[in-house]
Protein backbone atom coordinates (compact mmCIF):
# COMPACT_ATOMS: atom_id res chain seq x y z
CA UNK A 1 0.00 0.00 0.00
CA UNK A 2 0.74 3.59 -0.70
CA UNK A 3 2.28 5.64 2.30
CA UNK A 4 2.29 9.07 2.78
CA UNK A 5 5.73 10.41 1.96
CA UNK A 6 5.89 12.69 5.21
CA UNK A 7 4.95 9.31 6.79
CA UNK A 8 4.60 10.03 11.26
CA UNK A 9 5.01 13.60 10.48
CA UNK A 10 2.29 14.74 8.24
CA UNK A 11 -0.30 16.72 9.50
CA UNK A 12 -3.66 15.28 9.76
CA UNK A 13 -7.28 16.88 9.96
CA UNK A 14 -10.23 14.32 10.84
CA UNK A 15 -13.90 15.61 10.56
CA UNK A 16 -16.96 14.45 10.84
CA UNK A 17 -19.89 15.55 8.66
CA UNK A 18 -20.77 19.53 8.94
CA UNK A 19 -24.25 20.66 10.24
CA UNK A 20 -26.67 21.76 11.52
CA UNK A 21 -28.14 18.18 10.88
CA UNK A 22 -31.92 18.79 12.66
CA UNK A 23 -33.11 20.79 9.61
CA UNK A 24 -34.04 20.11 5.56
CA UNK A 25 -31.77 20.82 3.37
CA UNK A 26 -29.83 20.19 0.05
CA UNK A 27 -26.48 18.72 1.43
CA UNK A 28 -29.02 15.84 3.00
CA UNK A 29 -29.83 17.00 6.84
CA UNK A 30 -33.31 15.75 7.27
CA UNK A 31 -35.21 17.47 10.70
CA UNK A 32 -36.29 13.55 11.23
CA UNK A 33 -32.71 12.89 11.47
CA UNK A 34 -31.22 14.87 13.78
CA UNK A 35 -27.52 14.02 15.60
CA UNK A 36 -28.97 12.61 18.67
CA UNK A 37 -29.29 8.98 19.47
CA UNK A 38 -32.61 8.65 21.88
CA UNK A 39 -34.53 11.21 19.75
CA UNK A 40 -34.11 10.39 16.68
CA UNK A 41 -34.91 6.53 16.86
CA UNK A 42 -36.09 5.99 20.70
CA UNK A 43 -37.88 8.03 22.28
CA UNK A 44 -38.87 10.56 19.52
CA UNK A 45 -42.50 10.36 20.01
CA UNK A 46 -42.17 11.08 24.12
CA UNK A 47 -42.93 15.18 23.37
CA UNK A 48 -40.64 16.97 25.89
CA UNK A 49 -39.98 13.39 28.00
CA UNK A 50 -37.91 12.26 24.94
CA UNK A 51 -34.20 11.89 26.36
CA UNK A 52 -32.18 14.49 24.60
CA UNK A 53 -28.34 14.46 24.40
CA UNK A 54 -24.91 14.11 21.61
CA UNK A 55 -22.43 11.93 21.27
CA UNK A 56 -18.98 12.51 19.33
CA UNK A 57 -17.81 10.93 16.63
CA UNK A 58 -15.89 7.73 18.34
CA UNK A 59 -13.87 6.34 15.10
CA UNK A 60 -12.22 9.25 14.47
CA UNK A 61 -11.38 9.77 18.29
CA UNK A 62 -10.17 6.15 18.08
CA UNK A 63 -8.05 7.11 15.28
CA UNK A 64 -6.38 10.05 16.27
CA UNK A 65 -5.52 8.21 19.65
CA UNK A 66 -3.68 5.20 17.71
CA UNK A 67 -1.39 7.29 15.18
CA UNK A 68 1.59 9.69 15.97
CA UNK A 69 1.31 12.23 13.61
CA UNK A 70 -0.21 15.48 14.74
CA UNK A 71 -3.91 15.35 14.27
CA UNK A 72 -6.71 17.35 14.75
CA UNK A 73 -10.32 16.09 15.19
CA UNK A 74 -12.91 18.47 14.10
CA UNK A 75 -16.25 17.54 15.49
CA UNK A 76 -19.95 18.26 14.05
CA UNK A 77 -18.49 21.50 12.65
CA UNK A 78 -20.36 24.12 10.25
CA UNK A 79 -19.42 24.65 6.99
CA UNK A 80 -17.80 27.79 8.14
CA UNK A 81 -15.96 26.07 10.78
CA UNK A 82 -14.68 23.53 8.27
CA UNK A 83 -13.25 25.89 5.77
CA UNK A 84 -11.89 28.01 8.54
CA UNK A 85 -9.97 25.01 10.15
CA UNK A 86 -8.82 24.15 6.14
CA UNK A 87 -7.66 27.23 5.45
CA UNK A 88 -5.88 28.20 8.82
CA UNK A 89 -3.34 25.02 8.79
CA UNK A 90 -1.85 23.72 6.41
CA UNK A 91 -3.24 19.69 6.68
CA UNK A 92 -1.72 16.95 4.62
CA UNK A 93 -4.25 14.92 4.87
CA UNK A 94 -8.28 15.60 5.05
CA UNK A 95 -10.03 12.73 6.77
CA UNK A 96 -13.71 12.83 6.72
CA UNK A 97 -16.14 10.43 8.39
CA UNK A 98 -19.66 9.86 7.52
CA UNK A 99 -22.29 7.11 7.51
CA UNK A 100 -23.97 6.63 4.02
CA UNK A 101 -27.13 9.53 4.76
CA UNK A 102 -24.44 11.90 4.90
CA UNK A 103 -22.55 11.26 1.33
CA UNK A 104 -24.07 14.38 -0.02
CA UNK A 105 -22.15 16.12 2.89
CA UNK A 106 -18.62 14.41 2.23
CA UNK A 107 -19.12 15.57 -1.46
CA UNK A 108 -19.48 19.16 -0.60
CA UNK A 109 -16.71 18.32 1.61
CA UNK A 110 -14.48 16.92 -0.92
CA UNK A 111 -15.10 20.06 -2.90
CA UNK A 112 -14.44 22.26 -0.44
CA UNK A 113 -10.90 20.79 0.35
CA UNK A 114 -9.79 20.73 -3.10
CA UNK A 115 -10.64 24.58 -3.27
CA UNK A 116 -9.13 25.61 -0.11
CA UNK A 117 -6.92 22.68 0.67
CA UNK A 118 -5.75 21.97 -3.26
CA UNK A 119 -2.39 19.49 -1.26
CA UNK A 120 -4.33 17.93 0.67
CA UNK A 121 -4.74 14.42 -0.06
CA UNK A 122 -8.49 12.89 0.83
CA UNK A 123 -9.24 10.23 2.69
CA UNK A 124 -13.11 9.35 3.13
CA UNK A 125 -13.81 6.20 6.22
CA UNK A 126 -16.88 4.84 7.99
CA UNK A 127 -19.63 3.17 6.45
CA UNK A 128 -20.58 5.75 3.67
CA UNK A 129 -17.13 3.87 1.89
CA UNK A 130 -19.92 0.81 1.65
CA UNK A 131 -22.18 2.45 -1.20
CA UNK A 132 -21.21 0.68 -4.57
CA UNK A 133 -19.78 3.50 -6.91
CA UNK A 134 -18.83 6.42 -4.29
CA UNK A 135 -15.65 6.45 -5.73
CA UNK A 136 -18.00 8.27 -8.29
CA UNK A 137 -19.95 10.51 -6.20
CA UNK A 138 -17.30 12.00 -3.80
CA UNK A 139 -13.95 13.24 -4.95
CA UNK A 140 -11.79 11.48 -2.58
CA UNK A 141 -8.01 9.98 -3.03
CA UNK A 142 -9.19 7.31 -1.06
CA UNK A 143 -11.89 5.42 0.27
CA UNK A 144 -11.30 2.97 3.12
CA UNK A 145 -13.59 0.43 3.76
CA UNK A 146 -13.84 -1.47 7.39
CA UNK A 147 -11.87 -0.58 10.15
CA UNK A 148 -9.39 2.77 9.96
CA UNK A 149 -7.11 2.50 12.97
CA UNK A 150 -4.83 0.00 10.98
CA UNK A 151 -5.79 1.79 7.66
CA UNK A 152 -4.25 5.20 8.55
CA UNK A 153 -1.38 3.38 10.65
CA UNK A 154 -0.39 1.55 7.50
CA UNK A 155 -0.58 4.92 5.46
CA UNK A 156 1.65 7.11 7.63
CA UNK A 157 3.95 4.01 7.93
CA UNK A 158 3.32 3.20 11.54
CA UNK A 159 3.09 -0.24 13.51
CA UNK A 160 -0.37 -1.09 12.34
CA UNK A 161 -0.58 -4.22 14.88
CA UNK A 162 0.52 -1.76 17.84
CA UNK A 163 -1.75 -2.08 20.82
CA UNK A 164 -4.88 0.04 20.63
CA UNK A 165 -4.34 3.13 22.64
CA UNK A 166 -8.42 3.52 24.11
CA UNK A 167 -9.08 7.21 24.04
CA UNK A 168 -10.96 8.80 27.09
CA UNK A 169 -14.51 9.29 26.14
CA UNK A 170 -17.24 10.85 28.00
CA UNK A 171 -20.15 8.83 26.31
CA UNK A 172 -22.74 11.51 26.31
CA UNK A 173 -23.22 15.47 26.38
CA UNK A 174 -25.26 17.86 26.65
CA UNK A 175 -28.47 15.51 28.53
CA UNK A 176 -31.86 17.50 28.75
CA UNK A 177 -34.76 16.02 29.75
CA UNK A 178 -38.35 17.98 30.56
CA UNK A 179 -36.36 20.73 29.39
CA UNK A 180 -33.57 20.51 31.77
CA UNK A 181 -30.10 20.60 31.31
CA UNK A 182 -28.65 18.03 33.22
CA UNK A 183 -25.64 19.61 34.88
CA UNK A 184 -22.36 18.38 33.69
CA UNK A 185 -20.06 17.26 36.54
CA UNK A 186 -16.89 15.11 36.31
CA UNK A 187 -17.79 11.09 36.38
CA UNK A 188 -21.36 12.14 36.37
CA UNK A 189 -21.89 10.50 32.57
CA UNK A 190 -20.18 7.19 31.64
CA UNK A 191 -17.39 7.15 29.58
CA UNK A 192 -17.44 5.26 26.34
CA UNK A 193 -15.48 1.78 26.03
CA UNK A 194 -14.76 0.06 22.36
CA UNK A 195 -13.66 -3.46 22.71
CA UNK A 196 -14.50 -4.20 19.00
CA UNK A 197 -16.22 -3.41 15.80
CA UNK A 198 -18.54 -5.27 13.70
CA UNK A 199 -20.50 -8.41 14.78
CA UNK A 200 -20.02 -11.91 13.83
CA UNK A 201 -23.86 -12.98 14.06
CA UNK A 202 -24.12 -11.20 10.57
CA UNK A 203 -28.08 -10.77 10.55
CA UNK A 204 -29.04 -10.21 6.43
CA UNK A 205 -29.89 -6.23 7.25
CA UNK A 206 -27.14 -5.48 9.78
CA UNK A 207 -24.75 -2.70 8.39
CA UNK A 208 -22.40 -2.66 11.34
CA UNK A 209 -21.78 -6.46 10.95
CA UNK A 210 -21.22 -6.50 6.72
CA UNK A 211 -18.96 -3.46 7.08
CA UNK A 212 -16.33 -5.03 9.24
CA UNK A 213 -16.31 -8.66 7.46
CA UNK A 214 -20.22 -9.97 7.95
CA UNK A 215 -20.78 -13.20 9.47
CA UNK A 216 -18.56 -14.42 11.80
CA UNK A 217 -15.82 -11.62 11.69
CA UNK A 218 -15.46 -8.91 13.54
CA UNK A 219 -12.20 -6.74 14.61
CA UNK A 220 -11.55 -7.63 17.98
CA UNK A 221 -9.25 -4.40 20.09
CA UNK A 222 -9.08 -6.32 23.40
CA UNK A 223 -9.04 -9.62 23.02
CA UNK A 224 -9.05 -10.68 26.84
CA UNK A 225 -10.90 -9.54 30.13
CA UNK A 226 -7.65 -8.23 31.58
CA UNK A 227 -6.81 -6.25 28.90
CA UNK A 228 -10.09 -4.78 29.09
CA UNK A 229 -9.68 -4.57 32.88
CA UNK A 230 -6.45 -2.08 32.56
CA UNK A 231 -8.41 0.10 30.17
CA UNK A 232 -11.78 0.52 32.29
CA UNK A 233 -9.20 0.83 35.46
CA UNK A 234 -7.26 3.63 33.26
CA UNK A 235 -10.34 5.81 32.31
CA UNK A 236 -11.81 5.38 35.61
CA UNK A 237 -9.13 7.39 37.18
CA UNK A 238 -9.58 9.82 34.30
CA UNK A 239 -12.91 10.63 34.06
CA UNK A 240 -13.81 9.46 37.42
CA UNK A 241 -16.61 7.21 36.46
CA UNK A 242 -18.02 4.45 37.52
CA UNK A 243 -20.13 3.48 34.72
CA UNK A 244 -19.14 2.72 31.41
CA UNK A 245 -21.18 2.66 27.86
CA UNK A 246 -19.57 -0.56 25.93
CA UNK A 247 -19.62 -0.03 22.42
CA UNK A 248 -19.80 -3.74 21.35
CA UNK A 249 -22.11 -4.84 19.16
CA UNK A 250 -22.74 -8.07 21.02
CA UNK A 251 -20.73 -7.88 24.07
CA UNK A 252 -21.84 -10.28 26.06
CA UNK A 253 -21.57 -13.40 23.18
CA UNK A 254 -17.60 -13.48 24.17
CA UNK A 255 -18.64 -15.46 28.10
CA UNK A 256 -14.56 -15.98 28.75
CA UNK A 257 -14.00 -12.47 27.77
CA UNK A 258 -16.77 -10.97 30.41
CA UNK A 259 -16.28 -13.56 32.90
CA UNK A 260 -12.27 -12.95 32.94
CA UNK A 261 -13.55 -8.97 33.61
CA UNK A 262 -15.97 -10.14 36.40
CA UNK A 263 -13.13 -11.94 38.23
CA UNK A 264 -11.08 -9.10 38.69
CA UNK A 265 -13.35 -6.50 39.08
CA UNK A 266 -14.39 -8.47 42.54
CA UNK A 267 -10.67 -8.73 43.24
CA UNK A 268 -10.13 -5.39 42.91
CA UNK A 269 -13.62 -4.15 44.58
CA UNK A 270 -14.74 -2.82 41.25
CA UNK A 271 -18.76 -1.14 41.62
CA UNK A 272 -18.71 -0.54 38.16
CA UNK A 273 -22.29 -0.10 35.97
CA UNK A 274 -22.07 -1.69 32.62
CA UNK A 275 -24.65 -0.75 29.47
CA UNK A 276 -24.11 -3.45 26.55
CA UNK A 277 -25.69 -4.32 23.58
CA UNK A 278 -26.37 -8.08 23.49
CA UNK A 279 -28.52 -10.74 21.74
CA UNK A 280 -31.25 -12.32 23.42
CA UNK A 281 -29.24 -15.76 22.90
CA UNK A 282 -25.72 -14.02 24.38
CA UNK A 283 -27.69 -13.21 27.84
CA UNK A 284 -28.73 -16.61 28.03
CA UNK A 285 -25.04 -17.64 28.59
CA UNK A 286 -25.47 -16.16 32.06
CA UNK A 287 -27.51 -16.52 34.87
CA UNK A 288 -29.36 -13.15 36.30
CA UNK A 289 -26.66 -12.80 39.17
CA UNK A 290 -23.68 -13.46 37.16
CA UNK A 291 -25.03 -10.01 35.14
CA UNK A 292 -25.56 -8.03 38.00
CA UNK A 293 -22.72 -8.76 39.27
CA UNK A 294 -20.85 -7.93 36.43
CA UNK A 295 -22.15 -4.58 36.73
CA UNK A 296 -24.72 -4.54 33.56
CA UNK A 297 -27.60 -2.41 34.41
CA UNK A 298 -28.68 -1.87 30.68
CA UNK A 299 -28.83 -3.63 27.80
CA UNK A 300 -30.05 -2.48 24.12
CA UNK A 301 -32.10 -5.93 23.15
CA UNK A 302 -32.35 -7.07 19.60
CA UNK A 303 -36.34 -8.06 19.35
CA UNK A 304 -36.79 -7.81 15.93
CA UNK A 305 -39.98 -10.00 15.49
CA UNK A 306 -41.94 -12.72 16.85
CA UNK A 307 -42.10 -14.43 13.73
CA UNK A 308 -38.61 -13.51 12.20
CA UNK A 309 -35.89 -16.41 11.90
CA UNK A 310 -32.63 -14.60 13.25
CA UNK A 311 -30.74 -17.05 14.91
CA UNK A 312 -29.53 -14.87 17.85
CA UNK A 313 -33.73 -14.91 18.81
CA UNK A 314 -33.87 -18.64 18.23
CA UNK A 315 -35.26 -20.04 21.61
CA UNK A 316 -35.59 -16.99 23.03
CA UNK A 317 -38.89 -15.64 24.84
CA UNK A 318 -37.93 -12.06 24.93
CA UNK A 319 -41.07 -11.23 26.68
CA UNK A 320 -39.92 -13.40 29.92
CA UNK A 321 -36.53 -12.69 29.33
CA UNK A 322 -37.50 -8.40 29.88
CA UNK A 323 -39.47 -8.93 32.68
CA UNK A 324 -36.64 -10.74 34.22
CA UNK A 325 -34.10 -8.21 33.79
CA UNK A 326 -36.27 -5.34 34.56
CA UNK A 327 -36.88 -7.41 37.79
CA UNK A 328 -33.24 -7.31 38.55
CA UNK A 329 -33.20 -3.67 38.00
CA UNK A 330 -31.55 -4.34 34.49
CA UNK A 331 -33.05 -1.41 32.07
CA UNK A 332 -34.25 -2.74 29.03
CA UNK A 333 -34.07 -0.99 25.77
CA UNK A 334 -35.75 -3.20 22.92
CA UNK A 335 -35.34 -3.14 19.22
CA UNK A 336 -38.12 -3.72 16.79
CA UNK A 337 -37.76 -3.57 13.13
CA UNK A 338 -41.48 -2.32 10.80
CA UNK A 339 -41.59 -3.69 7.52
CA UNK A 340 -40.15 -7.04 7.76
CA UNK A 341 -40.53 -9.51 5.21
CA UNK A 342 -43.79 -11.22 6.84
CA UNK A 343 -45.83 -7.74 7.75
CA UNK A 344 -48.47 -6.80 6.32
CA UNK A 345 -51.38 -4.41 6.69
CA UNK A 346 -53.33 -6.89 8.60
CA UNK A 347 -51.17 -8.42 10.94
CA UNK A 348 -48.34 -5.43 11.86
CA UNK A 349 -50.89 -3.97 14.13
CA UNK A 350 -50.92 -6.97 16.06
CA UNK A 351 -46.69 -7.03 15.93
CA UNK A 352 -46.81 -3.58 17.10
CA UNK A 353 -48.83 -4.24 20.03
CA UNK A 354 -46.41 -7.75 21.02
CA UNK A 355 -43.51 -5.08 20.66
CA UNK A 356 -45.07 -2.79 23.00
CA UNK A 357 -46.08 -5.63 25.04
CA UNK A 358 -42.56 -6.24 25.98
CA UNK A 359 -42.76 -3.28 28.38
CA UNK A 360 -39.24 -2.07 27.77
CA UNK A 361 -37.84 0.75 29.22
CA UNK A 362 -36.69 2.13 26.22
CA UNK A 363 -37.73 1.00 22.46
CA UNK A 364 -36.40 1.56 19.35
CA UNK A 365 -38.32 1.16 15.96
CA UNK A 366 -36.71 1.12 12.66
CA UNK A 367 -38.03 0.24 9.32
CA UNK A 368 -36.31 -2.64 7.83
CA UNK A 369 -34.25 -0.99 5.55
CA UNK A 370 -31.78 -2.37 2.85
CA UNK A 371 -28.58 -0.32 3.77
CA UNK A 372 -26.12 -0.49 0.65
CA UNK A 373 -23.20 -3.03 1.42
CA UNK A 374 -25.80 -5.52 3.56
CA UNK A 375 -26.73 -9.28 2.27
CA UNK A 376 -30.44 -7.18 2.03
CA UNK A 377 -29.48 -4.80 0.05
CA UNK A 378 -27.66 -7.45 -2.32
CA UNK A 379 -31.18 -9.77 -2.37
CA UNK A 380 -33.21 -6.77 -3.18
CA UNK A 381 -31.40 -5.47 -6.02
CA UNK A 382 -30.79 -9.00 -7.38
CA UNK A 383 -34.55 -8.70 -7.02
CA UNK A 384 -35.12 -5.76 -8.73
CA UNK A 385 -36.93 -4.34 -5.67
CA UNK A 386 -35.12 -1.53 -4.63
CA UNK A 387 -37.06 1.92 -5.27
CA UNK A 388 -35.22 4.45 -7.92
CA UNK A 389 -34.71 7.59 -7.18
CA UNK A 390 -34.82 7.48 -3.41
CA UNK A 391 -31.93 10.47 -2.30
CA UNK A 392 -29.62 8.79 0.02
CA UNK A 393 -30.14 11.28 2.49
CA UNK A 394 -33.57 9.55 3.05
CA UNK A 395 -32.04 6.04 4.05
CA UNK A 396 -32.05 6.13 7.53
CA UNK A 397 -34.81 3.78 8.59
CA UNK A 398 -37.14 6.38 10.44
CA UNK A 399 -38.65 7.80 7.22
CA UNK A 400 -40.00 5.38 4.41
CA UNK A 401 -39.20 2.52 2.70
CA UNK A 402 -36.15 2.58 0.09
CA UNK A 403 -37.58 -0.76 -1.10
CA UNK A 404 -41.08 -2.47 -2.70
CA UNK A 405 -42.32 -4.43 0.10
CA UNK A 406 -44.53 -7.29 -0.94
CA UNK A 407 -47.49 -6.22 1.11
CA UNK A 408 -46.79 -2.41 2.48
CA UNK A 409 -46.56 0.47 0.49
CA UNK A 410 -44.18 2.97 1.21
CA UNK A 411 -46.55 5.83 2.68
CA UNK A 412 -47.93 3.20 4.76
CA UNK A 413 -44.71 1.90 6.05
CA UNK A 414 -44.40 5.55 7.63
CA UNK A 415 -47.52 5.43 9.15
CA UNK A 416 -47.06 2.16 11.15
CA UNK A 417 -43.93 3.65 12.11
CA UNK A 418 -44.92 6.02 14.07
CA UNK A 419 -47.95 3.88 15.12
CA UNK A 420 -45.27 1.81 16.92
CA UNK A 421 -43.39 5.07 18.64
CA UNK A 422 -46.77 6.25 19.56
CA UNK A 423 -48.22 3.45 20.90
CA UNK A 424 -45.24 2.48 22.99
CA UNK A 425 -45.58 6.10 24.69
CA UNK A 426 -49.30 5.70 25.45
CA UNK A 427 -49.48 1.98 26.67
CA UNK A 428 -45.70 2.10 28.55
CA UNK A 429 -45.56 5.78 29.63
CA UNK A 430 -42.31 8.00 29.35
CA UNK A 431 -39.15 5.93 29.88
CA UNK A 432 -37.99 8.13 32.61
CA UNK A 433 -41.06 6.25 34.64
CA UNK A 434 -39.93 2.83 33.40
CA UNK A 435 -36.53 2.94 34.11
CA UNK A 436 -37.10 4.76 37.15
CA UNK A 437 -39.14 1.64 38.19
CA UNK A 438 -37.29 -1.00 37.29
CA UNK A 439 -33.70 1.07 39.11
CA UNK A 440 -36.16 0.87 42.04
CA UNK A 441 -36.97 -2.97 41.72
CA UNK A 442 -33.28 -3.41 41.33
CA UNK A 443 -32.43 -1.74 44.61
CA UNK A 444 -35.49 -3.83 46.54
CA UNK A 445 -34.00 -6.65 45.40
CA UNK A 446 -30.19 -5.99 46.42
CA UNK A 447 -30.35 -3.61 48.53
CA UNK A 448 -29.20 -6.75 51.47
CA UNK A 449 -26.78 -8.58 48.46
CA UNK A 450 -24.10 -10.00 50.15
CA UNK A 451 -21.45 -8.47 47.24
CA UNK A 452 -20.86 -5.04 48.46
CA UNK A 453 -19.90 -4.27 44.72
CA UNK A 454 -23.90 -4.57 43.91
CA UNK A 455 -25.01 -2.89 47.42
CA UNK A 456 -23.16 0.27 46.52
CA UNK A 457 -23.95 0.19 42.93
CA UNK A 458 -28.06 0.18 43.61
CA UNK A 459 -27.64 2.77 46.61
CA UNK A 460 -25.81 5.09 43.66
CA UNK A 461 -28.94 4.31 41.66
CA UNK A 462 -31.04 5.35 44.64
CA UNK A 463 -29.69 8.77 45.56
CA UNK A 464 -31.28 9.55 41.87
CA UNK A 465 -34.33 7.67 42.38
CA UNK A 466 -35.26 9.01 45.80
CA UNK A 467 -34.93 12.76 44.56
CA UNK A 468 -34.31 13.90 41.42
CA UNK A 469 -36.37 10.87 39.45
CA UNK A 470 -38.80 11.35 42.24
CA UNK A 471 -39.70 14.88 41.67
CA UNK A 472 -39.70 13.89 37.69
CA UNK A 473 -42.35 11.32 38.47
CA UNK A 474 -44.28 13.99 40.25
CA UNK A 475 -44.80 16.48 37.26
CA UNK A 476 -45.24 13.08 34.79
CA UNK A 477 -48.08 11.87 37.12
CA UNK A 478 -50.22 15.46 36.37
CA UNK A 479 -48.71 15.78 32.84
CA UNK A 480 -48.99 12.00 31.82
CA UNK A 481 -52.90 12.01 32.87
CA UNK A 482 -54.11 13.74 29.88
CA UNK A 483 -52.37 10.60 27.63
CA UNK A 484 -53.32 7.28 29.45
CA UNK A 485 -54.66 7.93 32.83
CA UNK A 486 -53.66 4.80 33.91
CA UNK A 487 -50.40 4.94 33.46
CA UNK A 488 -50.44 8.32 35.76
CA UNK A 489 -51.97 5.88 38.16
CA UNK A 490 -48.87 3.90 37.75
CA UNK A 491 -46.46 6.47 38.40
CA UNK A 492 -48.21 7.30 41.03
CA UNK A 493 -48.09 4.09 42.71
CA UNK A 494 -44.43 4.12 42.06
CA UNK A 495 -43.91 7.55 43.76
CA UNK A 496 -46.02 6.03 47.02
CA UNK A 497 -43.79 3.06 47.21
CA UNK A 498 -40.32 5.07 46.72
CA UNK A 499 -42.05 7.71 49.38
CA UNK A 500 -42.47 4.42 51.85
CA UNK A 501 -38.43 3.87 51.59
CA UNK A 502 -37.83 7.41 51.42
CA UNK A 503 -40.52 9.13 53.77
CA UNK A 504 -38.61 12.83 54.22
CA UNK A 505 -36.18 13.13 50.64
CA UNK A 506 -38.42 11.81 48.60
CA UNK A 507 -41.67 14.10 49.81
CA UNK A 508 -39.18 17.26 50.20
CA UNK A 509 -38.01 16.94 46.75
CA UNK A 510 -41.37 16.07 45.30
CA UNK A 511 -42.70 19.04 46.72
CA UNK A 512 -39.92 21.83 46.17
CA UNK A 513 -38.71 20.38 42.70
CA UNK A 514 -41.74 18.85 41.38
CA UNK A 515 -43.43 21.91 40.27
CA UNK A 516 -40.51 23.33 38.80
CA UNK A 517 -39.78 20.30 36.24
CA UNK A 518 -44.00 20.24 35.51
CA UNK A 519 -43.56 24.04 34.64
CA UNK A 520 -40.10 23.43 32.51
CA UNK A 521 -41.71 20.41 30.91
CA UNK A 522 -44.88 22.45 29.29
CA UNK A 523 -42.71 25.60 28.43
CA UNK A 524 -40.57 22.40 26.60
CA UNK A 525 -43.89 20.96 25.38
CA UNK A 526 -44.41 24.66 23.85
CA UNK A 527 -41.16 25.57 22.66
CA UNK A 528 -40.90 22.23 20.70
CA UNK A 529 -44.54 22.68 19.18
CA UNK A 530 -43.03 25.87 17.23
CA UNK A 531 -40.57 23.75 15.91
CA UNK A 532 -37.69 24.00 18.88
CA UNK A 533 -34.52 21.89 17.79
CA UNK A 534 -31.05 21.18 19.54
CA UNK A 535 -27.54 20.59 17.85
CA UNK A 536 -24.46 19.17 19.40
CA UNK A 537 -21.82 21.97 19.99
CA UNK A 538 -18.49 22.08 17.60
CA UNK A 539 -15.32 20.71 19.32
CA UNK A 540 -11.62 20.75 17.64
CA UNK A 541 -9.26 18.80 19.74
CA UNK A 542 -5.72 18.75 18.68
CA UNK A 543 -2.78 15.73 19.51
CA UNK A 544 0.67 15.70 19.12
CA UNK A 545 0.14 19.17 17.47
CA UNK A 546 2.70 21.54 19.87
CA UNK A 547 5.51 19.09 17.99
CA UNK A 548 4.05 19.70 14.48
CA UNK A 549 5.31 23.52 14.66
C1 LIG B 1 -22.77 6.53 18.06
C2 LIG B 1 -23.64 6.31 16.85
C3 LIG B 1 -24.41 7.37 16.42
C4 LIG B 1 -24.42 8.76 17.05
C5 LIG B 1 -23.68 9.80 16.21
C6 LIG B 1 -22.25 9.72 16.28
C7 LIG B 1 -21.66 10.78 15.38
N1 LIG B 1 -20.97 11.70 15.98
O1 LIG B 1 -21.87 10.75 14.18
C8 LIG B 1 -25.90 9.11 16.91
C9 LIG B 1 -26.58 8.47 18.06
C10 LIG B 1 -26.25 10.58 16.90
C11 LIG B 1 -26.19 8.39 15.63
C12 LIG B 1 -27.13 8.80 14.75
C13 LIG B 1 -27.43 8.12 13.61
N2 LIG B 1 -26.96 6.93 13.25
CO1 LIG B 1 -25.57 6.02 14.18
N3 LIG B 1 -24.44 4.90 15.14
C14 LIG B 1 -23.69 5.07 16.17
C15 LIG B 1 -23.06 3.74 16.58
C16 LIG B 1 -23.94 3.14 17.67
C17 LIG B 1 -21.63 3.79 17.07
C18 LIG B 1 -20.65 4.43 16.11
C19 LIG B 1 -19.25 4.18 16.61
O2 LIG B 1 -18.65 5.03 17.18
N4 LIG B 1 -18.73 2.96 16.44
C20 LIG B 1 -17.41 2.60 16.90
C21 LIG B 1 -16.35 3.19 15.94
C22 LIG B 1 -14.96 2.81 16.41
O3 LIG B 1 -16.60 2.59 14.68
P1 LIG B 1 -16.85 3.46 13.37
O4 LIG B 1 -17.53 4.72 13.68
O5 LIG B 1 -17.46 2.58 12.36
O6 LIG B 1 -15.37 3.84 12.90
C23 LIG B 1 -14.45 2.89 12.41
C24 LIG B 1 -14.50 2.72 10.88
O7 LIG B 1 -15.77 2.95 10.33
C25 LIG B 1 -13.47 3.61 10.35
N5 LIG B 1 -13.74 5.04 10.13
C26 LIG B 1 -14.70 5.82 10.60
N6 LIG B 1 -14.50 7.09 10.21
C27 LIG B 1 -13.39 7.12 9.49
C28 LIG B 1 -12.73 8.16 8.86
C29 LIG B 1 -11.55 7.91 8.17
C30 LIG B 1 -10.86 9.03 7.51
C31 LIG B 1 -11.04 6.58 8.10
C32 LIG B 1 -9.81 6.29 7.37
C33 LIG B 1 -11.72 5.53 8.72
C34 LIG B 1 -12.87 5.82 9.41
O8 LIG B 1 -12.48 3.53 11.36
C35 LIG B 1 -13.10 3.47 12.66
C36 LIG B 1 -12.24 2.59 13.54
O9 LIG B 1 -12.17 1.31 13.00
C37 LIG B 1 -23.16 2.96 15.23
C38 LIG B 1 -23.23 1.46 15.37
C39 LIG B 1 -21.85 0.87 15.51
N7 LIG B 1 -21.76 -0.19 16.23
O10 LIG B 1 -20.87 1.34 14.99
C40 LIG B 1 -24.39 3.56 14.59
C41 LIG B 1 -24.44 3.72 13.07
C42 LIG B 1 -23.14 4.29 12.61
N8 LIG B 1 -25.49 4.71 12.89
C43 LIG B 1 -26.23 4.48 11.88
C44 LIG B 1 -27.36 5.27 11.53
C45 LIG B 1 -28.18 4.77 10.36
C46 LIG B 1 -27.67 6.43 12.22
C47 LIG B 1 -28.86 7.36 12.00
C48 LIG B 1 -29.31 7.57 10.58
C49 LIG B 1 -30.00 6.94 12.90
C50 LIG B 1 -30.84 5.91 12.45
N9 LIG B 1 -32.00 6.27 11.97
O11 LIG B 1 -30.47 4.78 12.58
C51 LIG B 1 -28.43 8.65 12.65
C52 LIG B 1 -27.79 9.68 11.71
C53 LIG B 1 -27.67 11.04 12.34
C54 LIG B 1 -27.14 12.03 11.36
N10 LIG B 1 -27.89 13.10 11.14
O12 LIG B 1 -26.08 11.86 10.80
C55 LIG B 1 -25.81 3.25 11.13
C56 LIG B 1 -25.04 3.58 9.85
C57 LIG B 1 -25.51 2.76 8.72
C58 LIG B 1 -24.82 3.08 7.47
N11 LIG B 1 -24.56 2.02 6.74
O13 LIG B 1 -24.53 4.19 7.14
C59 LIG B 1 -24.96 2.51 12.22
C60 LIG B 1 -23.85 1.63 11.70
C61 LIG B 1 -25.96 1.67 13.06
C62 LIG B 1 -26.59 0.57 12.28
N12 LIG B 1 -26.11 -0.64 12.43
O14 LIG B 1 -27.53 0.77 11.56
N13 LIG B 1 -25.38 7.32 15.48
S1 LIG C 1 -26.83 -9.45 16.33
FE1 LIG C 1 -27.21 -7.25 16.09
S2 LIG C 1 -25.17 -6.37 15.68
FE2 LIG C 1 -25.03 -8.59 15.32
S3 LIG C 1 -25.40 -8.87 13.15
FE3 LIG C 1 -27.38 -9.10 14.15
S4 LIG C 1 -28.28 -7.03 14.13
FE4 LIG C 1 -26.10 -6.82 13.68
Amino acid sequence: MEIHPKGSRARILLSSVFGPYAQDDEFGSRSINPMELYHNQVTRAQGSFSLRMFHRSWGIMMIQANISAPCTVLDFPKREDFARELTANRYDVVGISSIIVNVGKVKEMCRMVRELSPDSVIVVGGHVAAIPGVEAMVDADHIVRGEGISWMRRYLGEDEHAPIRHPAIVSGMQTRIMGVRLPERKGGTAATIIPSVGCPMGCNFCTTSAFFGGKGKFVNFYEGGDELFEVMCRIESELKVHSFFVMDENFLLYRPRAMRLLERMKEAGKSWELSVFSSANAIRKYTMQELVELGVSWVWLGLESPNSAYRKLQGADTMQLTRELRDNGIRVQGSTIIGLEHHTPENIADEIEYAVGHQTDFHQFMLYTPAPGTQLYKEMAEQGRLLQDIDLADVHGQYKFNFRHAAISRDDSKKFLDRAFWRDFEANGPSLYRMTQTMFQGWQRYKDYPDPRVRERFAREMNKVRSAYNAALWAMEREFRKVNRRVSDQIHFLRREIGKEFPVVARLTAALLGPVLLWSTRREEKWLASGGTYEPPTIVERRNWISAF
